[in-house]
């Protein structure tokens, strides 16, 4: 025996310490940090008095850049045109086919207009609208992901947003190529070198040369992520992402090392990532251990993997599917992987998850690129209220009321009535001009 920590959590759903300790597991520090607060409040502050110049200071420091105004910050069309022409032919068809199968995806999304007659001719109805303007923010760092451009800017634009504005990082003047093409197949209208919470301050209240915005979309880190709860309300906002998470239930008869994989797949993302595996086969448990610690140290990435395993991640004995699927239910993972023979036996049973993976051959991966739906989701538990990011994201509603002179004759009754109760004198005589007598 040896005292070495072991690889990866094992729990016991039929044990009398599991539910305290899948709670355990569940925490994370999410984000909210006073400090950070006070140091956000102040770029905000300065963007929203100074707008250009704020931007342009911010920038130089915090970015290592040296421009001199706001116009060297945005980045012309024909550079974008160019980062997709100077790819590697295979990656920019893999952007190519993604984006087409990302855009056939989120087609279906789209909310119509609708509208009804009532037997008096009075019509109702409800029309639907595009936001004008939406900022995307794509981080700089570790996390700048073409892929994440596709899957934030095509909903958009598929709900005809007219102007998706996408600012990014570039720190020493250093922009990632693939980005930029992801912007160009995906149709940004315009790309701006500024990042943090100073990019967000520019989308919420404009500036000089940048316009407000009316929905700040994209993930961020701790900075970018307070400023968007901060300007809240002003703008409209996605939603603030926690650590990425994956749950697999599977039966005991997939592949071992394809499962240790789909786990390393979330790992592999940050060390706060959560990977969770649960079967009510103990001996698959151990084998698919037995693959992570071979497979591992093969990894790139492997010490982030590693802590993020050690730190949050859990092999799960439960006793049968619908235990599986309770303790899924509880989780409201953003990733699901129903890794079984029948999953659509399954899936009835499933309550919350923001996707949902079918069988053995469709691991979060092809989700992740280039399957269609968005990999944009609800974590840490919000998949018991919340949705994939989508074209509905986008797109406003707007009531419609429409009444004949003998409808509003009628409704007008009934409105004096209420008027009244609320002794609210002008309603009720707005009403009753439009009663026929
Ligand atoms: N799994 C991430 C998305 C992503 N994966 C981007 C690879 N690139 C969202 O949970
Ligand atoms: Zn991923």
């Amino acid at each position: 025996m040896t005292d070495k920590q072991p690889l990866i959590a094992r729990l016991d759903a039929s044990t009398a310490d599991f539910s305290a300790r899948l709670d355990a597991l569940l925490a994370w520090d999410s984000v909210s940090d006073a400090g950070v607060a006070e140091v956000v409040d102040e770029i905000l502050q300065a963007v929203k008095t100074r707008g250009d110049a704020a931007l342009v200071e911010y920038t130089n420091r915090l970015d290592r850049r040296e421009v001199s105004s706001l116009a060297d910050l945005i980045v012309p069309e024909s550079k974008l045109h160019e980062a997709l022409e100077s790819l590697p032919a295979e990656q920019r068809q893999a952007l190519e086919v993604a984006a087409e199968r990302i855009r056939r995806y989120h087609e279906h999304q789209r909310q119509p207009s609708w509208d009804y007659t009532e037997e008096d001719g009075t019509r109702l109805g409800q029309k639907v609208t595009p936001m004008a303007r939406v900022g995307l923010y794509v981080p700089g760092g570790k996390a700048s992901y073409p892929s994440s451009v596709l899957m934030n800017a095509i909903p958009a634009k598929v709900a005809g947003v007219a102007e998706l504005v996408m600012v990014v990082p570039a720190p020493g003047g250093e922009l990632n190529a693939m980005v930029l093409a992801a912007a160009a197949v995906a149709g940004v209208d315009k790309v701006v070198t500024v990042g943090g919470a100073q990019a967000v301050a520019a989308l919420a209240y404009g500036t000089e040369s940048l316009p407000k915005v009316d929905k700040i979309v994209g993930p961020g880190n701790i900075y970018v992520a307070t400023a968007k709860r901060a300007v809240f309300g002003m703008v409209d906002i996605d939603m603030i992402a926690g650590p990425s998470e994956i749950l697999v239930i599977c039966d005991g008869q997939t592949d071992p090392d394809w499962i240790a994989m789909d786990l390393f797949s979330q790992a592999e993302h940050d060390e706060q990532a959560q990977s969770i595996l649960v079967s009510p086969d103990a001996a698959f448990l151990d084998r698919v251990e037995a693959a992570m610690e071979r497979l591992l140290p093969t990894l790139s990435r492997e010490a982030i993997a590693r802590t993020s395993l050690a730190n949050r991640g859990a092999l799960i004995l439960v006793q049968d599917m619908d235990q599986a699927l309770a303790v899924s239910n509880r989780i409201a993972p953003e990733h699901l992987e129903l890794s079984v023979a029948d999953p659509d036996a399954l899936l009835p049973k499933v309550a919350h998850a923001g996707a949902i993976f079918m069988g053995r051959y469709t691991p979060e991966a092809l989700g992740d690129y280039c399957a269609g739906p968005n990999h944009v989701l609800p974590t840490s538990g919000t998949a018991r209220f919340s949705s994939p990011l989508g074209v509905y994201d986008f797109q406003k509603r707007s009531s419609i009321i429409h009444c004949s002179a003998e409808g509003a004759s009628e409704l007008a009754k009934t409105a004096s009535v209420l008027a009244r109760g609320e002794a609210l004198e002008a309603h009720a005589r707005s009403a009753e001009y439009r009663i026929k007598v």
